[in-house]
């Protein structure tokens, strides 16, 4: 992981913001009465990160599927994805992205320090972490549910099975509390081996240290398709919470907000307007309006973000539609081989559903 520090460098530009803002009032209040009161915008996110030249991202620095590195460095991955289009929304290009790789213990701090500008981690949309963390969830990028991972020679059918049971859990997740409200309300206990991320837990239920591992189910997918013989590995069938993982940002940027947003929501809109990296060039040519606003060919939709006209044609060109990513990253022809199933368009029996381009 690069070790950054953009939080001075942020500082230092809050400041002499503050000071402008304070300069052009006190200016126009004592010197200058009667005439038009001249108060400096700050600066917002948006603009920062033009500046700068590339989007911080932090990611997952160890979830196959979702983000991880290969031997050569190179990120790949469903939220690594949603981080290229950003950046090929804000600047053309999908390559201008630090990514930032963070446990689930580090990301809320890191976020709201400022030293990343937006958090794709396999991240649950919760009240307390958008109310009183006071953090933007853009939206659901992977709907997921908690489930647990078990070797097949235990011999268990039910998580009902699972009283007194090691469990490997990762803290400072919604996992580990919705763990301790399945047992509780079941009657059942379990001894709890606490682990910092997926590689510790894959080592300690691989290595019989833990009887189950639980978290989200693609997180349990992502486990499985890392052992020697998966098929040594099951899932058991009950899902016992809603984990809606999606992108978030600090409050209070609205800009920068419903730049994230509407990347993800343009993902969703393309895939059910038929476009895809492939077609996006004779799409352009398309009779449909709907298609026509999405790629910048119609409309006023680019510039109403702060973005170019070719927003959403860079973000598909580039990175594709979001069954694209799904596809590529987590899909049935991949090691997680994870189905469509609720993250299917609401078309196709999904409950993937976004505003509309208009
Ligand atoms: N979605 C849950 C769980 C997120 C989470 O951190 N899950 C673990 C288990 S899959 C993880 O991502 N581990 C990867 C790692 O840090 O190595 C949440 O937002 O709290």
């Amino acid at each position: 992981m690069k070790k950054i520090n953009h939080t001075s460098i942020q500082n230092i530009i809050g400041v002499l913001m503050l000071v402008a803002v304070f300069l052009a009032v006190a200016f126009t209040s004592n010197s200058n009465k009667g005439s038009k009161v001249v108060v400096e915008k700050e600066i917002g996110l948006l603009q920062q990160v033009k500046e700068r030249g590339y989007v911080i991202c932090g990611v997952n620095a160890n979830l196959p599927g979702f983000s991880a590195q290969d031997e050569s460095g190179t990120w790949s991955g469903l939220d690594v994805d949603f981080c290229k289009a950003v950046s090929a929304a804000v600047f053309g290009d999908s390559s201008k992205v630090e990514f930032v790789g963070l446990n689930a213990a580090q990301r809320f701090p890191t976020l709201a320090s400022g030293n990343i500008d937006v958090l794709a981690r396999n991240t649950t949309w919760t009240i307390s972490r958008d109310v009183n963390l006071m953090f933007e969830f853009a939206g659901v990028n992977y709907y997921d549910g908690q489930g647990f991972l078990i070797p097949t020679e235990l011999g268990i059918k039910s998580a009902k099975g699972l009283d007194g049971a090691f469990v490997c859990i990762t803290k400072e997740t919604t996992s580990e509390l919705n763990l301790n409200d399945y047992f509780a309300e079941n009657n059942m206990a379990y001894r709890p081996i606490y682990v910092e991320g997926n590689k510790e837990a894959k080592a300690k239920l691989f290595g019989g240290e833990c009887d189950v591992f639980t978290t989200d189910a693609s997180g349990l997918a992502s486990a499985r398709s890392g052992a020697e013989d998966p098929s040594k590995w099951m899932v058991l069938p009950e899902i016992i919470s809603k984990e809606p993982l999606g992108p978030l940002v600090r409050q209070g940027d609205q800009e920068w907000e419903d730049v994230i947003r509407w990347t993800h929501f343009i993902m969703v809109n393309a895939e059910e307007a038929g476009i895809t990296s492939k077609n996006v060039d004779e799409m352009l040519t398309a009779k449909s309006k709907e298609v026509k606003r999405i790629l910048g060919v119609e409309g006023y939709i680019g510039p109403m973000l702060g973005l170019g006209m070719k927003f959403g044609y860079n973000i598909i060109k580039q990175v594709g539609n979001y069954g694209e990513s799904f596809e590529r990253n987590v899909g049935p022809n991949t090691p997680l081989a994870l189905e469509r199933g609720l993250n299917n368009l609401w078309k196709n029996g999904g409950v993937m559903y976004v505003p509309p381009i208009r």
